[in-house]
C-alpha cells in the first residue's frame, strides 16, 4: 500500500507543479515513501479535528516541497480539496508557493526560509514537554505527542538549525523526530560543492540519536520511527538516503529541484510507476485506505477526549486554566497586578523587569528567557524556576547565545499553543533574529521580543553595541508593533498592550540608562501609539515635538527652554508609531495640528519620522554609527542635549529669540 500511496503522491506533486508552471517537484517525489509512511502510519492526528491539542505536529521544514504537504493533506482528508491542488501557487489558493500557516488546516507553521521550520519544531517539542509538566497528572497523560520534521540539505546547512538542534540536544527533547532528506542535492548541484561535513557526527555531538535508513524503503522508515519513539531523552535524527525525483527520468538531478519536469518526463514516470496517464489521479484504493484510516483516527481521538474528560472531572481547576491558556485569554483583572510606579528615575529595562515579574504572577502561561543576557535585559522570572533537561516545570528558558534559534523557538512555542512566550537580547542583536521576527509577524503570532540597550546611550561598549538603524528596521516589518516607552508607566502600558495583543508580535524597546517618570505619562494611552504628553497653553502650540523612549524627556526639557524664549510647545510621546498612524484620522489630526511646525527627536536613524513631521519638518536623529565613550559625552557629541535641541528648533522655525 505504501508504494501505491507514494506513487499517488508522486503523480499529484508532478501534476501540481506542471499545471502551475512553477514549483519544486524533486523533493516531494524523492520523499514520497517517507511521507506515505508518516501520514498513514506514524502521525497521531485527526484530519476531521485539525486543532486537536494533543495531535502530533508535522513540520515541513523544507518548505519549497509544499506540493508534498498539500498532496498529503488532500489524501488524508484535511480541508484541502482537489481543486486547490489544481490551483497550486495561484493567488488566493490554500496551496501557496510555500506552506503558509493559517492558509489551510494541517499547516503547522509557515516554512520556506530554510531552517526555520526545524527550529520552530524545537519550540513545539519544548512546549509539549512544558505543557505536560503543567497539566498531566499521574494516570492522566493528556499531553503526550510527538513533533516530526522533514528537513533537507538546505535546512541542515543553515545556522539556525545548528543553534536550535544544539539546544534540543541539551534539553533532551526526546519526542522530537527529524527526518533528514539526504538527497545530496541542492539548487546549484551536488552538496559536494559546499556541504561535505559529517552531519551524523555533528548531531551525535549535539546529543541526538542517529539512524541511517534507505528513505525509499517503507519498512525501514517505520522501524526507524518506532525506534525513535523509544528514546525519551534524545531527539532523533533519521538520515534518510533518497534520490531526488526518484522514478522520473531526471532522478538524481538538481534540475528537478525547482522547475516543472515537463510532460514527457511525467508521462514516463507514470508509466514506470504503473500509474494511469490522467492528471491529478488518486486511485480508488488510496482513497479507501485513508477513509479506513479516518475511522482509526476518530477512535484514537475519542479515546483522548475520554481521557481528557476523566482528567477534567478530577481536576476542574486545572481544566479551567487549560481552557484559558489554550484560548490565549488573559485574566480579567490583570492590570491590578501592575506595581506602583515610583517617582524616581529608572531604566525602562529595570521597570520592564519589575512589571514583567508582577504580571507573571497572574500569568502562569507566560514563559520566556534570554540569549544569555537576562541579568542585563532583566527578563528573569524570579522564583519561577528554570526549564532544564528532565524538568520542564520551570518558566525561565536559557537559550544560550543563540538569538536566531531563540526567535524561531519562541515562534514554535507560540504555534504549539498553551503559552505566551517572550525572549530578550540587546536591541543591536535583533538583526541576529530578524528572520523569525518577520515570520512571527507573517503568521500573526503574539510573540513578545524584548530588546534593551536601545541607543548610543549604551555608552562605553561603543558602536558595535549601539543600535542606530534597529528601531526603524523593526518598525518597517509589517504587522510588528515596535514599542519604545518613555518611562515606567509607558513600559507598563507597552507590556499590557503586548500581552493583550493576540494577532501579532510586539517588540519592546527598552533603555539601559535611567529615565525620569514623566508627570502626565499614561499606561492606557500607549495603546493609541501616541498621545499629547504636554499641551501648549491654549492648545495653540508654536511647535510640536514628537519623540519616543529616552528622547521624550529630552523633548520635555527642550520645551522648557523654549518656554523661556516665549515659545509654546506641544510634546507628543510616540511609544508606537505604527499604532498612532493607524488611529482614526480625527485623532491623528488632533495631535498633528494644522500648520504648526513639527519636529521629531529619536536617537536613531530618522527616515520614518517624516511620516509624522512631513517633508518640511525637522528630524533630530543619529545618521551615523555610535562612538565609544560615556553616555553623557556622546549625548553632547550627537546633539542630544536640551540646549542643542532647542537651538536646532529655533533655527528651523527661524525664531530669532
Ligand atoms: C534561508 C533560505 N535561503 C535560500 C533559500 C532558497 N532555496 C530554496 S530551496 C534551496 C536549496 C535547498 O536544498 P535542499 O534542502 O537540499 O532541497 P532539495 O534540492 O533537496 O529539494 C535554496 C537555496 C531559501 N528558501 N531559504
Ligand atoms: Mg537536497
Amino acid at each position: 500500500m505504501f508504494n501505491t500511496i507514494a506513487g499517488t503522491i508522486r503523480g499529484l506533486a508532478a501534476d501540481m507543479v506542471e499545471k502551475a508552471k512553477s514549483g519544486h517537484p524533486g523533493m516531494p517525489i524523492g520523499t514520497a515513501e517517507l511521507a506515505a509512511v508518516i501520514y498513514s502510519e506514524t502521525l497521531k492526528h485527526d484530519p476531521a479535528a485539525p486543532d486537536w491539542p494533543d495531535r502530533d505536529r508535522f513540520v515541513l521544514s523544507a518548505g519549497h516541497g509544499s506540493a508534498l504537504l498539500y498532496a498529503l493533506l488532500h489524501l488524508t482528508g484535511y480541508d484541502m480539496p482537489m481543486d486547490e491542488l489544481k490551483r497550486f501557487r495561484q493567488f488566493g489558493a490554500k496551496t501557496a508557493g510555500h506552506p503558509e500557516y493559517g492558509a489551510a488546516p494541517g499547516i503547522e507553521t509557515t516554512t520556506g526560509p530554510l531552517g526555520q521550520g526545524l527550529a520552530n519544531a524545537v519550540g513545539m517539542a519544548l512546549a509539549e514537554r512544558m505543557l505536560a509538566a503543567r497539566f498531566n497528572r499521574p494516570g492522566h497523560e493528556i499531553v503526550d505527542h510527538y513533533t516530526y520534521v522533514l528537513a533537507g540539505d538546505g535546512c541542515l546547512m543553515e545556522g539556525v538549525t545548528a543553534e536550535a538542534s544544539s539546544l534540543a540536544g541539551h534539553l533532551g527533547l526526546g519526542k522530537l523526530i527529524v527526518f533528514y532528506d539526504d538527497n545530496q542535492i541542492s539548487i546549484e548541484g551536488s552538496t559536494n560543492l559546499a556541504f561535505t561535513e559529517n552531519v551524523a557526527e555533528r548531531y551525535a555531538g549535539y546529543g541526538w540519536h542517529i539512524q541511517r535508513i534507505d528513505g525509499h524503503n517503507p519498512n525501514q522508515v517505520l522501524q526507524a520511527v518506532n525506534k525513535a519513539k523509544t528514546l525519551t531523552t534524545k531527539p532523533s535524527l533519521i538520515i534518510a538516503k533518497t534520490v531526488i525525483a526518484k522514478g522520473t527520468p531526471l532522478a538524481g538531478s538538481h534540475k528537478t529541484h525547482g522547475a516543472p519536469l515537463g510532460k514527457e518526463n511525467i508521462a514516463a514516470m507514470k508509466e514506470k510507476l504503473g500509474l494511469p496517464a490522467d492528471e491529478f489521479h488518486v486511485p480508488e484504493e488510496v482513497s479507501q485506505h485513508f477513509a479506513g484510516k479516518q475511522l482509526e483516527w476518530t477512535k484514537q481521538r475519542a479515546l483522548w477526549e475520554e481521557k481528557f474528560r476523566a482528567w477534567a472531572e478530577e481536576y476542574p481547576d486545572l481544566q479551567q486554566e487549560w481552557e484559558r491558556v489554550t484560548k490565549n485569554e488573559l485574566p480579567a483583572d490583570l492590570e491590578t497586578a501592575l506595581p506602583d510606579f515610583e517617582n524616581s528615575p529608572a531604566a525602562t529595562r529595570n521597570s520592564g523587569g519589575e512589571i514583567l515579574n508582577a504580571l507573571a504572577t497572574r500569568l502562569p502561561e507566560l514563559v520566556g528567557g534570554s540569549a544569555d543576557l537576562a541579568p542585563s535585559t532583566k527578563t528573569y522570572l524570579n522564583e519561577a524556576g528554570d526549564v532544564e533537561a528532565g524538568d520542564f516545570s520551570g518558566r525561565n528558558l536559557h537559550f544560550g547565545v543563540r538569538e536566531h534559534a531563540m526567535g524561531a523557538v519562541l515562534n514554535g512555542i507560540s504555534l504549539h499553543g498553551g503559552f505566551r512566550a517572550y525572549g530578550s537580547t540587546f536591541l543591536v542583536f535583533s538583526d541576529y533574529m530578524r528572520p523569525p521576527i518577520r515570520l512571527a509577524a507573517l503568521m500573526n503570532r503574539p510573540v513578545i521580543f524584548v530588546f534593551t540597550h536601545d541607543s548610543f546611550y549604551v555608552g562605553e561598549d561603543g558602536p558595535t553595541h549601539q543600535p542606530v538603524e534597529h528601531v526603524e528596521a523593526l518598525r518597517v516589518i509589517p504587522g510588528l508593533h515596535t514599542m519604545r516607552p518613555a518611562d515606567t508607566r509607558e513600559t507598563a502600558g507597552a507590556w499590557m498592550a503586548a500581552l493583550k495583543r493576540t494577532d501579532g508580535p510586539t517588540a519592546l524597546v527598552l533603555t539601559r540608562q535611567k529615565l525620569p517618570l514623566l508627570p502626565d505619562s499614561s499606561v492606557e494611552k500607549v495603546t493609541r501609539g501616541g498621545y499629547i504628553l504636554r499641551e501648549a497653553e491654549g492648545e495653540n502650540p508654536d511647535v510640536i515635538i514628537f519623540s519616543s523612549g529616552s528622547e521624550v524627556s529630552l523633548a520635555m526639557a527642550a520645551a522648557d527652554l523654549l518656554a523661556g524664549s516665549g515659545k509654546k510647545t506641544r510634546v507628543v510621546s510616540v511609544p508606537c508609531r505604527e499604532l498612532l498612524l493607524n488611529q482614526e484620522p480625527d485623532y491623528v489630526r488632533s495631535i498633528l495640528g494644522e500648520n504648526t511646525p513639527r519636529v521629531a527627536i529619536e536617537a536613531g536613524v530618522g527616515n520614518g519620522w517624516y511620516r509624522l513631521v512631513g517633508a518640511g519638518g525637522l528630524v533630530i536623529s543619529v545618521e551615523k554609527f555610535g562612538e565609544s565613550g560615556p553616555a553623557e559625552e556622546l549625548a553632547a557629541h550627537f546633539g542630544f542635549t536640551p540646549e542643542a535641541v532647542a537651538e536646532k528648533i529655533k533655527k528651523h522655525c527661524q525664531w530669532n529669540t
